[in-house]
């Protein structure tokens, strides 16, 4: 079973389990000894998710204080019988998240996924205890969903994506059809609009929201690092801005949060991108809204609601300065980008906003898998997938860390809201690369963001094995790394 759960206790025999003769209450006795999760403090995702289950020869009791808690319960019954057939084992489990947020985010724009590809991914987020898919809706290479005032967005906008791959954009009846699919698993889709960086798609677009000057830099591997990003000083991108959130809220009403990016805002001026995110920052908070960004935005005044998402894990990145051949006119860009990112969880602290832990050094799945697959043929998109400047990861890598160990400064579990594993997909063409690149990783980053005790690498290495016949019963690929004795 993954996550591991908080408490099993193993009873006598084994019984069969129909999943539709199961007897569910809303109710919250024999939990109390379940830690609450850290994470957010009001509304939003943090709903109570601990949940009991019950197995006996005299039938399957599923309960916990919320519908959210007793989908998860019945989430660890499918994987049960999945794992056992005919003959599981009674056993009473009482169990609960360690955080509330678990999230993946998933780059739609570099490779334009469609709705079914979303539903397989959502379908994956909800086999292991995941509540959030956090979409990342905008980029340069694309923008993927309708802004109703502003249709240049879809119809120059959403043509491209990196190289010659097909473009593509989610209409509103795919949105609402996705956010429904998503909710009725309780999923939560997280929107995000990607500003002041990555916005080539709306210049090309919007023509007037562009800086009058771009520079571009190639950094290999048909990837551009655009340098030109929205003018905060001009009023047409205030209203822009407005435009968009309007629409971006109203297409996904069930999240608390809008995701207003705020990275990599190469070549803008400090208190500019502070500006920016500051004023942006409000127009969500004035739409009811809370904010969330990528880290760099705790350079600007924040509120303890927000949440700031920790990605640029400092030490492996400096180490690959010297070691990765960097263009000569991105190494001072790299530089100065890597010794600004160290100040920014100290900033997130000091400000009192709970931290959304992404390290790509652990969370990034766009990342080679380093070991081998036990399959002859998946070597090819092995050397294939995953960005070449990152060092490979094995499936071990991904399980052997600690989210608060992971995050600079940070002592208590109550300084973070989370864990979110990201996928970008500058090198992930197909679903196919995409599955084989969540599976095997995610339930990792899973256990981590719900499990309140870690297991051993061997311990979890097993459960992991026994997972496979479940993915291929769904028809998901994975990647069969030789690490893994596979079921
Ligand atoms: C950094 S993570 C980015 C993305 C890239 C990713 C590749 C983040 C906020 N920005 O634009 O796709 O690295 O791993």
């Amino acid at each position: 079973m993954i996550p591991k759960p908080f408490e099993v206790s193993l009873g006598d025999g084994t019984t069969t389990v129909d999943l539709d003769a199961v007897q569910v209450t809303i109710e919250a006795g024999g939990l109390e000894g379940v830690p609450a999760a850290a994470g957010l403090r009001a509304d939003g995702v943090d709903v109570d998710e601990r949940y009991g289950v019950e197995i006996t020869a005299d039938g399957v009791r599923v309960w916990g204080p919320s519908d959210e808690a007793v989908f998860r319960g019945l989430t660890t019954l499918r994987q049960l019988v999945a794992l056992h057939g005919d003959a599981v084992p009674c056993q009473r489990i009482v169990d609960g998240p360690r955080f509330a947020w678990r999230g993946l985010s998933f780059d739609v724009v570099r490779t334009f996924h469609p709705p079914e590809t979303v539903r397989r991914v959502i379908d994956i987020c909800a086999l292991y205890k995941l509540n959030v898919l956090h979409l990342h809706l905008t980029d340069d290479q694309g923008w993927r969903f309708e802004v109703p005032s502003r249709p240049e967005l879809v119809k120059f906008g959403s043509t491209g994506a990196i190289g010659d791959r097909p473009g593509g954009h989610y209409t509103r009846a795919d949105v609402a059809n996705l956010v429904q699919y998503a909710a009725e698993r309780f999923v939560t889709l997280v929107p995000e609009v990607d500003m002041p960086g990555h916005s080539q798609a709306v210049f090309r677009s919007i023509p007037e929201l562009a800086p009058t000057e771009i520079r571009t830099i190639d950094v290999g591997d048909d990837i551009q690092l655009q340098l030109g990003t929205l003018d905060p000083d001009r009023p047409a991108t205030w209203s822009f801005v407005d435009d968009v959130l309007d629409a971006v809220i109203a297409q996904f009403p069930q999240s608390a949060y809008v995701h207003l990016g705020g990275d990599e805002a190469w070549g803008m001026p400090d208190a500019a991108h502070a500006a920016f995110v500051e004023q942006a920052a409000a127009r969500i908070r004035a739409r009811g809204k809370r904010v969330i960004g990528w880290q760099e935005i705790a350079r600007a005044d924040l509120d303890p609601a927000d949440v700031v998402q920790y990605w640029i894990e400092t030490t492996e990145l400096l180490a690959s300065t010297t070691s990765v051949e960097v263009p000569a006119d991105l190494l001072p860009i790299l530089v100065e980008h890597l010794q600004k990112a160290q100040q920014d969880l100290p900033k997130a602290h000091a400000q009192g906003t709970p931290i959304l832990v992404s390290a790509h050094k652990w969370l990034y799945f766009d990342r080679p898998h380093g070991d081998s697959s036990t399959d002859p043929g998946q070597e090819e998109q092995r050397r294939r997938v995953g960005l070449p400047h990152y060092p490979p990861t094995t499936i071990q890598d991904g399980y052997d860390w600690d989210p608060l160990d992971a995050t600079p400064g940070a002592t208590s579990d109550t300084q973070l809201a989370g864990v979110e594993a990201a996928i970008w997909c500058e090198t992930v063409t197909t679903r196919s690369d995409l599955e084989f690149l969540l599976l095997p990783r995610l339930p990792a980053a899973a256990e981590k963001a719900w499990s309140h005790t870690p297991d051993t690498w061997p311990g979890y290495a097993d459960r992991l094995a026994r997972q496979a016949p479940l993915w291929r019963a769904h028809g998901w690929e994975y990647f069969k790394s030789a690490a893994i004795g596979w079921k």
